[in-house]
């Protein structure tokens, strides 16, 4: 997979892709991650990239010109699956859709700033739209790096234990069930019984009912959610 980010923060955005699994998928080859500066594509030797909007108001917006040469100079290189816009007002990353964006071949990210893009980038490049969630960032790098994050340690490969992923939380709309590891008691605190039976079945079974105990507990809207639904 190669992702193209396209940022006028590349420095906010890189170290994540530097440590850990992030980087043991780029060292293995899976995954091939470019920054793009925006300021690289400015309509002067100024860097402007930004300019108040039409009609009034705070904030400036990203100029269309520079998102329009990054993105014509890359998607001529090469046929992209997905061209993603990072912003708060769109609906939100869940795990099926980094289901689904695992398995595509290149896509580019764009990360927005201050009050966002001009509309007409979205209209006339932008496949996709992402939240991460109903609050407000400074920026679309972090939430950029959590949609990688997301993506990529569902890569094939990437993760050393293949089944790991499929287990985790909302791969079935469940919350994780509660883990324990040794010792087998600490200050008088046990670990469950059954997680030292040796009985797989048994664990198997405990563990979704713990999950399912959990979910109804903290997110029942999960238990109402189609498996596959996603925008
Ligand atoms: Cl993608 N961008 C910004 N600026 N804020 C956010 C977000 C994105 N997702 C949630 N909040």
């Amino acid at each position: 997979m190669r992702i193209d980010i396209i940022t006028v923060s590349p420095e906010l955005i890189q170290s994540p892709f530097e440590y850990s699994i992030l980087k043991r998928a780029q060292d293995k080859e899976l995954v091939d991650i470019h920054f793009h500066n925006l300021r690289d594509f400015s309509l002067n030797k100024y860097g402007k990239i930004d300019d108040y909007q039409f009609g009034g108001g705070a904030g400036m917006v990203l100029m269309m010109e520079p998102i329009d040469k990054c993105l014509t100079k890359l998607i001529k290189e090469r046929a992209y699956d997905e061209i993603i816009y990072m912003t708060p007002d769109a609906k939100t990353l869940d795990q099926s859709l980094a289901n689904k964006l695992s398995s595509i071949e290149n896509m580019i990210i764009l990360t927005g700033h201050y009050k966002g893009v001009d509309q007409r980038v979205r209209d006339k490049f932008i496949t996709k739209e992402v939240s991460i969630g109903d609050y407000v960032l400074s920026g679309g790098e972090l939430a950029a790096a959590v949609l990688c994050d997301a993506v990529i340690r569902l890569i094939p490969g990437v993760l050393g234990d293949e089944t790991s992923a499929l287990t985790d939380s909302f791969q079935d709309n469940l919350l994780a069930p509660p883990v324990y590891t040794r010792p087998a008691e600490y200050d008088g605190l046990k670990v469950p019984e059954v997680l030292l039976s040796g009985n797989f079945p048994k664990i198997d079974e405990w563990r979704h009912e713990e999950a399912l105990k959990r979910t109804k507990q903290i997110r029942p809207d999960l238990l109402n959610k189609d498996k596959n639904e996603s925008q």
